[in-house]
């Protein structure tokens, strides 16, 4: 790694104050045009990495004296934004379209007293400064034992929501609570919906940072803060900064036990860093609500929302590979990016988060590398839409994206992983839980060689068929005639007779079908 030594004059100021005078902060583009350059500014000690464009540029929030700095060393810069702590920036959240806290803690409570059949309320726990709760709701539609309530129905896919690990994405507290209001609202007038609800869990976490996100909205919103409260030395002062770029807090996308600072590349072991990766893996108590839940929920699938960029990040972080299941990730990235399609009328950039710059610790490789959960980062928005801080007017059409985004990427997921929740004994009338749906699995192994299973579930013991097509809808091969038992069903079919190729096998069953893409390759 290539670290520049960077040479501060140590202010102490608070940083709510606006490092007026003669270092001025200001959010800059830096332009880093070779491979080197990119990675010589993203992993540099002390330097807030904002957004970035591989092999471009790398957007920062930085003091006059290092954008000097860089200058001198052969960079050109330019302003996005200068003096962008100004007060005169500052709208304040509690006055705009923003939440602030209070806000949020009155919307998210009300949402569950006026929808509570299917909306469930907890308070998780809170930051080191204790500045507010970190609260989640959970939707399903029976009522969970009080106690009990981060307890989840092994019969049901779980899936997890979680907005502002860093505190400066306030966009991300939107998007969350709305998808939540989205479920509510149009439940169970929307089928899609009334599955989520019916035959779902799914836990939402607008804002898992409260202590940051209520520090950055301080005297009016634009603090830049990224990190958490993490008091470093431990004087009761939360906040404390020594300059721009080294200050206190834990980086909370940098603090998750999944190969917590790997090879020392990706996360900072210094303190006052934008991305200290904390005293210890898992140190936070912010990381450990994620991590608790994670080990007592069986999720499937995840969405970290962060802010800025226009990215849907997979694993790997920490190691510049794909991982075992990137098919899976691609195809529901994709997913994402037909609804993004739709409303922007372009995609965002889908890759490995190692394509990006490395991390470790972060949410989604933990998430992925610990429970195998399919689990994605989407950067919204982009500097032109207002980087961090958007206006008003841009946070209703993101919140309806990415309500569409959420339906759309959930019902992916009970396509994918319903039937096997179904088929684990699911059976109707069985409370908590849904009645049996019709469903039809994706086969395995995908590609086949030889052999394929097909599993299907049907509401009620009924006559069909199930059978193979080629791409122009000659049949090819039958796998099973009815009648089928009501729940689950499992069929072995030899397909050594069948060339390579893209097949469509299809279940009809009574006056329902279904049919998905099976591979061959031999
Ligand atoms: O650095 C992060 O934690 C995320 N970006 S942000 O500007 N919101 O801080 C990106 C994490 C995505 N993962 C990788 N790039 N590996
Ligand atoms: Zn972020």
């Amino acid at each position: 790694m290539k670290r520049a030594i960077l040479v501060f004059t140590f202010t102490f100021a608070a940083c709510g104050s606006a490092f007026a005078g003669d270092d001025v902060v200001s959010w800059a583009r830096v332009y880093a045009d070779d491979g080197e350059a990119y990675a010589s500014l993203v992993y540099r000690e002390g330097l807030d990495v904002a957004s970035v464009s591989p092999g471009e540029y790398v957007d920062v929030i930085a003091p006059q004296s290092t954008l000097d700095e860089l200058a001198g060393t052969g960079y050109s810069y330019e302003y996005l934004q200068f003096d962008c702590l100004s007060p005169e920036l500052r709208g304040g959240r509690g006055y705009s379209g923003y939440h602030n806290y209070d806000e949020l803690e009155s919307d998210l409570s009300n949402l569950a007293d006026n929808n509570e059949d299917i909306c469930w309320l907890m308070n998780l726990g809170d930051g080191h400064a204790d500045m507010g709760n970190i609260y989640a709701l959970k939707i399903h539609d029976y009522e969970p034992v009080p106690e009990e309530v981060v307890l989840n129905d092994p019969n049901k896919p779980d899936i997890l929501i979680v907005g502002c690990h860093h505190a400066r994405e306030p966009m991300t507290v939107e998007v969350t609570l709305s998808f939540a209001e989205f479920l509510c609202q149009n439940y169970p007038s929307n089928s899609t919906v009334k599955n989520i609800v019916e035959n779902m869990e799914t836990f939402i976490i607008p804002c898992l940072n409260p202590d940051g996100w209520i520090y950055d909205d301080v005297e009016g919103s634009r603090h830049y803060w990224r990190k958490n409260a993490y008091d470093y030395d431990d004087d009761g002062n939360y906040f404390e900064d020594q300059g721009w770029g080294y200050g206190e807090g834990v980086d909370l996308n940098r603090n998750y036990t999944y190969q917590w600072g790997y090879d020392d590349y990706g996360s900072s072991p210094v303190w006052s860093d934008p991305t200290y990766r904390g005293p210890s893996a898992g140190s936070e108590p912010e990381t450990q609500v994620i991590i608790g839940l994670a080990e007592r929920v069986d999720f499937v699938s995840a969405l970290s929302f962060h802010s800025y960029g226009e990215w849907i990040l997979r694993p790997w972080g920490y190691i510049d590979q794909y991982s075992d299941d990137n098919a899976k990730f691609v195809e529901m990235s994709a997913v994402i990016n037909n609804v993004i399609y739709d409303h922007l009328g372009r995609n965002y950039t889908a890759c490995g988060g190692w394509e990006m710059y490395n991390t470790n610790g972060d949410f989604v490789d933990y998430m992925y590398g610990e429970h195998d959960i399919l689990a994605v980062t989407i950067e919204l928005n982009s500097s032109g839409q207002g980087g961090f801080y958007p206006d008003d007017s841009w946070i209703g059409p993101t919140c309806d994206m990415t309500d569409e985004v959420c339906l759309t990427w959930a019902d992916w997921v009970w396509d994918e992983f319903g039937s096997v929740y179904v088929a684990s004994g699911n059976g109707a009338g069985d409370e908590p839980g849904a009645a049996v749906v019709f469903a039809l699995e994706q086969s395995r192994p995908n590609p086949a060689r030889d052999v394929a299973v097909f599993g299907f579930s049907v509401p009620e013991t009924i006559d069909g068929e199930l059978a193979v097509y080629d791409i122009t809808g000659r049949k090819v091969e039958t796998v099973a005639e009815g009648p089928f038992d009501e729940g689950y069903n499992e069929y072995t079919a030899d397909l050594s007779n069948l060339p390579s190729g893209v097949y469509v096998y299809r279940l009809v069953a009574g006056s329902d079908s279904a049919a998905k893409k099976i591979v061959v390759n031999r």
